[in-house]
């Protein structure tokens, strides 16, 4: 086996796979935008041959281990290998298996609705069905931000999670299958597969999260603490006491991951906000489709193109009325080309038109790599990937808004720390959410957490990480990891984690290639070609080099480094100290 074998079986090899995704792409499409029996056959049965085929590949590449390979060849073959999420073994029997259980969990939760006058397990008899109205996970995800009524709030907080106990045997059976797979592939199981994908060990990649948490852990304990404060001012001892844990379901999200929308609770008087960009949004009387025009521009403001018609034609921005969608906001490219589109259930809210620069961040990205070879059309790695429109949406400051006529004053520096509270709420809060969602799967994959134990586990890390608490006793009866799109979805989640410390590395990198100079919260890129270029340059290397030099290629630095996050929230960390003065933080 030579070079030159090696280098035809790759292209072969990657011919193949992206005919293959591209049929997969389509009928995935099709079944999270129209859920239904037929829909998910077809995906199941497209995913069922992707699978075999690309487990197929890797399997054969084993035939060039012992191989004198140049670096660049050894390192797509190692991509080959790593490519599915989850691999199936050989056995075509199971391929089909864990393609059906897939397609069934992701519509399950599609699907998935709250409907207060039924029994668990009782079908409604029709859509029109007046006995009670059910909700959307959106309308439950939009009451939570706004509803200030705490028995509501555990209401949906409890409705919305009778969707996972009945994923509860599948997803079991889909992790049964899964470390099947990984273990064919020669990883120890799906959990060290998974973490396989950083161009270093396994076991260093889990390190490394937990330094990078470490150094934040500071700021969102102070976070914490503030917060616990605020809501026990607001809901007295007995719904909120001033110590312990908070309970899950009065931090505005669903999921208590983000907690933006309470900023009206955690603010003081003299604190407001420099501006609400939901209020913003409402009054420019902008559509969900000019909201997605707004996040456009400030991507051809920094040099890239415009999006293809074909992505105006073929996006989903609003939810369908006649049929269930998969609403979890994603973005795509079908072809492999220019055929980029987003899947949202667009709100006209602040957090949606962020959510928006985010979406077309992954489509910016894959139209930028689209030249490289098929298994280089990824992120640097996948934290690359969630973290570009991120970046941007760091952009969105007051001087943007005004630049875009949303805003008629730039506010002064007064209201500053009201500006880095609102993000600290979604931007810190979220880091141990996007830390234990993985940690929670690495045990299950390996074996640490049993079938018997998936809902203490993740109440345990939630507790500790997040220094929350289920509002309700709940029970192995419960699944709680199933209610959260990713689990059902199968998406990892360490990739969110990394993203939100490499956003602040990446916006302090582009702030500077800007020649601004004044406090990274102020600055916004808009319209800067300087900063543009170099983020494209970064962009289009796809997956083609190790990520450190992507990192490098854009920060000059080869690591994650948190400090750029810390030194961002710096005066709020100064005034949460302040505050905190006399409280007893922790729980
Ligand atoms: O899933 C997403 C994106 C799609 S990649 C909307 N996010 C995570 C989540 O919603 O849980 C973005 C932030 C974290
Ligand atoms: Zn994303």
């Amino acid at each position: 086996m030579t070079e030159a074998d090696a280098e035809q079986f790759l292209e072969d090899a990657q011919a193949r796979m992206a005919k293959m995704s591209e049929e997969v792409s389509h009928a995935s499409w099709l079944a999270s935008t129209y859920i239904n029996v037929d829909s998910q056959f077809t995906e199941a049965l497209a995913v069922e041959r992707f699978t075999s085929l690309a487990v197929e590949l890797a399997q054969e590449a084993a035939k060039f281990d012992d191989a004198d390979l140049t670096p660049e060849t050894r390192r797509m073959l190692t991509m080959l290998k790593q490519g599915l999420v989850f691999p199936a073994p050989k056995d075509p029997k199971l391929t089909a298996e864990l393609a059906q259980i897939g397609s069934k969990l992701q519509g399950m939760y599609g699907a998935g609705k709250y409907c207060p006058d039924q029994e668990p397990g009782e079908e409604s008899s029709g859509a029109d069905d007046d006995k009670g109205k059910c909700y959307t996970l959106t309308e439950m995800g939009q009451m939570m931000a706004k509803n200030r009524d705490p028995k509501l709030l555990k209401e949906l907080w409890v409705g919305w999670r009778k969707v996972s106990p009945p994923m509860k045997p599948l997803y079991e059976r889909q992790v049964e299958i899964g470390n099947a797979g990984a273990q064919e592939l020669g990883y120890d199981n799906l959990s060290v597969m998974w973490r396989s994908k950083y161009d270093m060990g396994a076991d260093d990649f889990a390190a490394d999260m937990d330094k990078q948490w470490n150094k934040v852990k500071p700021l969102y304990e102070a976070l914490h603490c503030h917060v616990r404060a605020k809501l026990n001012d607001h809901y007295g001892d007995d719904v909120v006491p001033a110590s312990g844990k908070i309970p899950a379901h009065l931090l505005g999200n669903m999921w208590a991951q983000e907690w933006g929308n309470i900023y009206d609770v955690v603010k003081d008087d003299d604190m407001q906000a420099p501006y609400d960009l939901t209020q913003l949004v409402v009054d420019s009387g902008m559509s969900e489709k000019e909201m997605v025009k707004a996040g456009e521009k400030f991507f051809t403001s920094l040099g890239f193109k415009p999006l293809p018609k074909t992505f105006w034609e073929r996006s989903q921005f609003t939810q369908p009325q006649d049929r269930d969608v998969v609403c979890h906001a994603s973005a795509w490219n079908l072809d492999g080309k220019d055929d980029i589109r987003i899947k949202m259930c667009i709100n006209k809210t602040g957090e949606d038109l962020v959510t928006i620069h985010h979406e077309l961040g992954h489509n910016f990205y894959q139209r930028i790599y689209n030249d490289q070879p098929f298994l280089y059309k990824e992120g640097a790695n996948d934290g690359f990937h969630e973290a570009v429109g991120d970046t941007i949406a760091l952009s969105i400051t007051p001087k943007y808004l005004k630049q875009i006529g949303l805003l008629d004053e730039v506010p002064g520096t007064d209201k500053d720390i009201g500006f880095l509270m609102q993000q600290a709420l979604d931007k810190i809060a979220f880091l141990p959410f996007g830390l234990l969602v993985d940690k929670w799967r690495w045990q299950v994959f390996n074996g640490e957490v049993e079938p018997g134990d998936y809902n203490k586990a993740w109440w345990k890390l939630r507790e500790e990480y997040q220094g929350i608490e289920a509002p309700v006793e709940r029970s192995e009866a419960n699944f709680d990891p199933g209610a959260k799109y990713h689990i059902p979805g199968n998406t990892p989640y360490a990739r969110y984690f990394l993203a939100r410390i490499q956003q602040f590395q990446f916006h302090r990198a582009l702030c500077e290639a800007a020649g601004e100079t004044g406090p990274l919260h102020r600055c916004s890129i808009f319209n800067n070609k300087a900063a543009g270029k170099k983020l494209r340059n970064m962009l289009a290397m796809g997956a083609s080099k190790p990520w450190p030099d992507a990192m490098e290629a854009l920060t000059g630095q080869r690591e994650l480094d948190a400090t750029a996050i810390v030194d961002y929230f710096q005066p709020l960390m100064e005034y949460l100290q302040e505050q905190n003065k006399g409280r007893q933080c922790g729980w």
